[in-house]
């Protein structure tokens, strides 16, 4: 029979959070009415979709596609910039977190200086696989994860650097971010993919080529945060794939404390709760039991 966790506050990356279950970023995450709906359908907490140092419109379409075990896209960072402080109001005092990017350390902390007052932590995008001189251009160089979690992190507020599995030393990237003083980890980002259809003999995506989630990935983010964990000391979020109690079980004994969920939610947007029902007993055991237990 599987283990069922005590539910309650989760301290995680300096943050507390309504319980372990945390929207990824990308999802839902560009409007303060969306986050908020999240968190009242059961989210411990959420991140905003991917903010940069100016507004963005995004890649050519298509965009997004579905495919066996889960969806491709590159929607190629689409953001309001600044402006999205505007949707911040409506979840004061919820723990909501910035996802943030730029193209260098300066960029990354002036735009976490916009909201380092208004949000709980900012979690730093040095991985998304399809953004030309942001995201994995620099999440994999460990001197630059180093380098730009120590710009922000010397703001004083929590940061999560989300890192990319597209390395092939992901430890190494994870303890560049805690020597830069990241306060979490978030692993993983999607995977470089790309389909092309046969019939139109060209790329299926506007961009060729994009980052896969869901279902598909979860067997890699499961060992990417097991080398984590092996390595590092700082908390570490795992990301990729999540859609049953029992994926959130497997995550943890890998060595995740907290897990983000995103591509779910489009095939479930009760998923917070659902999996919270499944997840958590009044008579459960801690989850500090658990964490990291497959090493042992
Ligand atoms: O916007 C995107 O295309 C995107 C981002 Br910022 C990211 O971090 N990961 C991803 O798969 N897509």
């Amino acid at each position: 029979m599987l283990p069922r966790l005590r539910s309650g506050t989760v301290h995680v990356g300096g943050v507390s959070l309504d319980n372990h279950l945390i929207l990824a970023a990308g999802i839902l995450g560009t409007t303060g009415a969306s986050l908020a709906r999240m968190l009242e359908n059961g989210a411990g907490g959420v991140v905003t979709k991917s903010i940069g140092p100016y507004p963005c419109e995004g890649h050519t379409g298509p965009c997004v596609v579905e495919v066996d075990g889960g969806v491709l896209n590159a929607m190629g960072l689409p953001n309001p910039s600044r402006d999205f402080a505007d949707e911040l109001p409506l979840l004061e005092g919820k723990p909501v977190i910035a996802s943030i990017y730029g193209g260098s350390a300066e960029e990354f902390s002036t735009v976490a200086g916009w909201f380092a007052e208004k949000v709980v932590a900012v979690e730093l995008n040095l991985s998304c696989p399809h953004a030309a001189g942001y995201g994995a251009s620099l999440g994999a160089d460990p001197r630059l994860v180093g380098e730009c979690t120590r710009a922000v992190s010397s703001l004083g507020i929590p940061v999560w650097v989300k890192l990319t599995p597209n390395v092939t030393d992901i430890a190494a990237c994870g303890l560049a971010a805690e020597r830069g003083g990241a306060s979490a980890i978030v692993a993983i980002n999607t995977v470089k993919a790309m389909r092309i259809s046969p019939e139109l003999r060209r790329p299926v995506l506007g961009n060729r080529f994009g980052g896969l989630s869901g279902k598909a990935i979860f067997p890699i983010a499961v060992r990417c945060v097991y080398d984590l964990y092996e390595a590092c000391t700082v908390p570490i979020i795992g990301c990729g794939g999540i859609a049953t109690a029992r994926d959130v079980l497997e995550m943890m004994m890998a060595g995740a404390a907290a897990v983000e969920i995103g591509t779910g939610v489009k095939d479930n947007p009760r998923i917070f709760r659902d999996i919270g029902a499944d997840l958590y007993s009044a008579d459960g055991i801690p989850a500090d039991e658990l964490v990291g237990c497959a090493h042992d």
